[in-house]
């Protein structure tokens, strides 16, 4: 080959594979393809890499349910789709993270449907307090025709809901005093998820809700930035709330599901069949999360039992639902319908 081919034949690979970097998304097409000069390959067959962003630690139960989901997804693709799962806040805050999930910055994420609801405002409909009669009620709406619908709704906010994931219920707690009552969360300073429908409801209680994001918690609650705040057992865990906040009152005001979302601009890249794949993969993670899911928040509540944690029982929350009654007639006539769509399922 004479001097001028050659430094043509690397030109030409060098701006594929600045192409396909400029392309920009994780979908990675090795130009060794092209300067080999094999056999033109279907586009199936080049390797994809999906960064999926999670808040919680490689052993909390969404972040399994992360790994079994790329586990799927690379059994069913035979090794070519590749979806990287980074814990422990490592690409970023729910917030931010979804942000970037929706220019396509990041491919996936795991979420709690609270933060996406900021961008998603009818999702407030799937985290009203005291809207479930208990976890089976809410995976039957979530499961069926109502869940559906939701995860095909993100599609015009820039999302794709690929599944749910089981939180359990979330309860107040404090390092001030025992709260028996709502009246005893009164003007207590209690940190917030960001997301307007969770402001409302800690003020709903008389209380000072101050939004901030997961990671800040901990360090807040030791230094009296806020009160309190509001979990589930898994999480009052892991972030070691437990040990700066010890007062624990098992009112269950709500239950927020966890969602996988991924970036419409990510999955546009990618052929239907691949769009399928990934789908399917991830509702078929949601199972084996629920099951990890009921371990961890058993093990959660032995080892803050056996810490020694003041943890109040709430037999009737009569006095609770009362207090968050004006939040359901707030809602708009369209949100006031799918919540009684969902109450109705039985
Ligand atoms: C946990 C959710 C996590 C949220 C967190 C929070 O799993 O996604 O970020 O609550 O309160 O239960 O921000």
């Amino acid at each position: 080959m004479k001097k001028g081919k050659i430094v043509l034949v690397m030109l030409v690979v060098g701006l594929c594979t600045l192409g396909a970097v400029w392309a920009g998304g994780s979908a990675e097409k090795p130009a060794a393809t092209q300067s080999q000069a094999q056999p033109a390959q279907s586009s199936n067959a080049q390797p994809i890499v999906l960064r999926l962003a999670e808040t919680h630690p490689a052993d909390y139960p969404t972040t399994k349910g992360d790994f079994k989901f790329a586990d799927l997804v690379k059994e069913r693709s035979n090794g070519r789709i590749t979806i990287q799962v980074y814990p422990s806040s490592q690409l970023g805050e729910e917030k931010a993270v979804i942000e970037q999930v929706q220019f396509g910055a990041i491919d996936m994420t795991r979420v709690s449907i609270s933060p996406l609801s900021a961008f998603v405002p009818a999702f407030d409909a799937l985290q009203m307090p005291y809207l479930y009669r208990n976890a089976d009620h809410m995976w039957k709406v979530l499961k069926g025709p109502i869940g559906k619908q939701f995860l095909t709704s993100l599609e015009p906010s820039g999302f794709v809901g690929l599944c749910w994931y089981e939180s359990g219920a979330r309860s107040f707690y404090n390092s001030k005093r025992e709260v028996k009552t709502p009246a005893d969360l009164k003007g207590m300073k209690i940190r917030v998820q960001q997301a307007p429908l969770m402001v409302g409801m800690v003020k709903a209680f008389d209380a000072v809700p101050t939004p901030m994001d997961f990671g800040e918690v901990y360090s807040a609650l030791q230094t009296g930035v806020v009160d309190g705040a509001e979990n589930n057992w898994p999480s009052y865990f892991s972030t070691s709330h437990y040990e700066v906040a010890k007062y624990f009152t098992l009112d269950e005001h709500t239950r927020v599901p966890e969602i996988t979302i991924a970036s419409k601009i990510s999955m546009d890249k990618l052929s239907k069949a691949d769009q399928d794949l990934i789908k399917q993969a991830a509702w078929d993670s949601m199972d084996y999360q629920i099951d990890q899911w009921a371990q961890y928040e058993k093990v959660a509540q032995e080892k803050i039992r056996a810490n020694g944690n003041v943890i109040t029982p709430v037999p009737d929350n009569s006095a609770w639902q009362k207090a968050v009654q004006p939040m359901y007639d707030k809602l708009s006539p369209d949100l006031q319908k799918i919540v009684a769509e969902i109450r109705a399922v039985k």
